[in-house]
């Protein structure tokens, strides 16, 4: 086989596209601002290079290995070189670090740590760039901008939207969208997975911690909340658990020392969502009217369709997604059996995604003015609240999920992670065919399945990744293909993917915490959601019929476009 040396140490490669991924095989590390395994290779941030015997100084992501190479990673010229770079970078930013929204994550700054910069030789530029604060869910400070690119590879590459690229040159050079607008202005959906890459604030989620904060602190309030089911699988990872462990327990405990009143379980909504979702398949089958039916609890997915496919808006399912059906009942039945006015309960939840904080200030989910769900937290800024209140996750016992809402089946725990909507809905439909559908699991770009209902024969496509969805409905358009049912997560691996996760929200993680949410639904004994006890109880005392005339006023929705 091809082989290197690296550091002395020699290394087989065989299908590595680049030194860089050798070099980390060889169990080295190198600083990079702009190299992600997957998105193209910019080699713009200069921080890979490397020394090679013979060819000398190059970048290591944008280089192919070659066998024979023999190649340091640590020289004094390499680290001069990598010094002067971040120094360069550093000059060019606003340094205001402990005001940082980035302050724990930021590579810049743990990279200017590592590499002992004591002193910024350059002088600072002067110029100050408005902050764009009018998007929902992400605020775009381009004073913290390091030209990396990631976000607009991220951008274009992974989600298809492209509302973010390079405008001027030299020491002009800024990322923004089209002729400086601000992000409300053009197409973004607000996935956040732009932020999800930048390493350093110039592209961060936006806090509601202060909200929440005012909220809980305030005796006039009842606060309760609802947890989403990726938050789970990801949330232990800010206190020494692997990415797919359990947090469930302790994160209850948690937040009700935080304050909250209750804290409820957003999979029991997914349940219903998958009562509604089904029922509505099936109508949709018998008329022969709006199919492929598209799955609509993603609301980045949503506003995409909104935006780019308004033909296809009747597509959408018309189900609220669980988020929003939690928010509903939350403010009628809950509210009223509690004798509680809808003004006075506030209704927190906590998503692994930025875009559900705009999907929450939609003005069809209000009644009167009252918003159904009032704030949303990622999975990060409840990890926040929890170090801010000094609480020491480890040592936490474990509490359950409050009752009449926190009871889930295994298809509720699937819905985090893409393929789990359209296998929650097949079980509701057709529950012979559960387990059956090990076609829709695990993370490729696409899948595909075909399940038998009657006689007849429903053809399901599952896609994440905006870009992956895009490229399906064209060919949908074209007429290229046919299904009756289409799951779309903007995300990629869904939920658990969310903008609003934990770094790094890499491939690795991402299959962890997918594995630990099929873990969730493998040991309970309940997976059809028609089963889900809580949820019959509310039908027969609440809601009526499934689809019926209370059910769809109060879990349904419409778009526009
Ligand atoms: Fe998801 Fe959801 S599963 S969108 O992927 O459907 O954010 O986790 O909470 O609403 O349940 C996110 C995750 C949710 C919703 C649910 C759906
Ligand atoms: Fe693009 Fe999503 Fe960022 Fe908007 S939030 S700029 S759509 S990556």
């Amino acid at each position: 086989g091809k082989s290197m040396i690296i550091n002395g140490k020699r290394v087989e490669f065989d299908k590595e596209k680049n030194i860089l991924e050798v070099i980390r095989k060889a169990g080295f590390d190198l600083p990079t601002f702009c190299y992600h395994s997957e998105l193209s290779i910019y080699g713009a941030c200069r921080m890979c290079l490397v020394e090679e015997e013979k060819q000398g100084i190059m970048a290591a992501c944008s280089t192919p290995p070659r066998d024979g190479y023999v190649i340091k990673t640590n020289t004094e010229k390499l680290r001069r070189q990598r010094k002067m770079t971040l120094e360069l970078l550093l000059a060019n930013h606003d340094r205001e670090c402990t005001t940082c929204e980035k302050n724990g994550d930021c590579r810049l700054r743990e990279l200017a740590y590592s590499m002992g910069i004591k002193e910024v030789r350059f002088g600072k530029r002067d110029r100050r760039l408005p902050i764009d604060n009018s998007s929902d869910a992400i605020i775009r400070d381009p004073n913290k901008c390091i030209l990396c690119g990631d976000c607009v590879r991220m951008c274009e590459e992974v989600q298809g939207i492209g509302v973010i690229a390079f405008a001027y040159r030299g020491s002009k050079a800024v990322v923004t969208p089209a002729f400086n607008k601000n992000l409300k202005e053009v197409d973004c959906v607000e996935c956040g997975q732009c932020a999800a890459v930048c390493p350093t604030g110039a592209l961060v989620v936006k806090s509601e911690i202060d909200t929440v904060w005012k909220a809980l602190n305030d005796p006039a309030k009842r606060v309760i909340a609802q947890v989403a089911p990726a938050v789970r699988v990801a949330f232990g990872e800010a206190f020494g658990l692997k990415p797919g462990d359990r947090a469930t327990g302790k994160l209850v405990a948690a937040m009700k020392y935080l304050g909250f009143s209750e804290v409820y379980d957003t999979c029991f909504a997914a349940d219903l969502t998958a009562v509604e979702e089904s029922r509505e398949f099936i109508k949709r089958l018998e008329n022969g009217e709006n199919l492929p039916q598209f799955t609509s609890c993603c609301p980045a997915w949503v506003r995409y369709v909104e935006l780019n496919f308004p033909g296809y808006i009747n597509n959408l399912s018309s189900c609220r997604s669980p988020q929003q059906m939690f928010g509903a009942l939350a403010k009628s039945y809950y509210a009223e059996n509690k004798g509680v006015s809808p003004e006075d309960l506030f209704v927190v939840s906590i998503m692994p995604c930025t875009a559900k904080k705009t999907e929450a200030r939609r003005p069809e989910f209000a009644t009167d003015g009252v918003r159904h769900v009032d704030a949303v937290l990622s999975t990060q800024e409840v990890i926040r609240m929890v170090k801010e209140a000094g609480i020491v996750f480890e040592d936490l016992e474990e509490e359950p999920f409050d009752m009449p809402f926190g009871f889930a089946t295994g298809s509720g725990f699937i819905f985090g992670t893409t393929g789990g909507v359209s296998e929650a809905v097949i079980r509701a439909i057709d529950p012979l065919n559960n387990r059956k559908v090990e076609d829709l699991r695990g993370l490729a770009d696409f899948k595909e399945t075909a399940v038998k209902l009657g006689n007849r024969e429903i053809r399901i496509a599952v896609v994440h990744g905006l870009k992956n969805a895009k490229d399906l409905l064209e060919k949908l358009s074209r007429k290229e293909v046919q299904y009756d049912l289409i799951e779309v997560m903007a995300c990629r691996g869904g939920c658990i993917g969310g903008a609003g996760q934990p770094y790094p929200n890499d491939t690795d993680s991402r299959e962890a915490r997918s594995r630990g949410l099929y873990r969730e639904d493998k040991y309970i004994q309940l997976i059809n959601p028609m089963e889900n006890p809580a949820v019959k109880n509310l039908y027969e005392k609440w809601l009526g019929h499934p689809s019926g005339t209370k059910a769809h006023k109060l879990l349904h929705t419409e778009y526009h476009p």
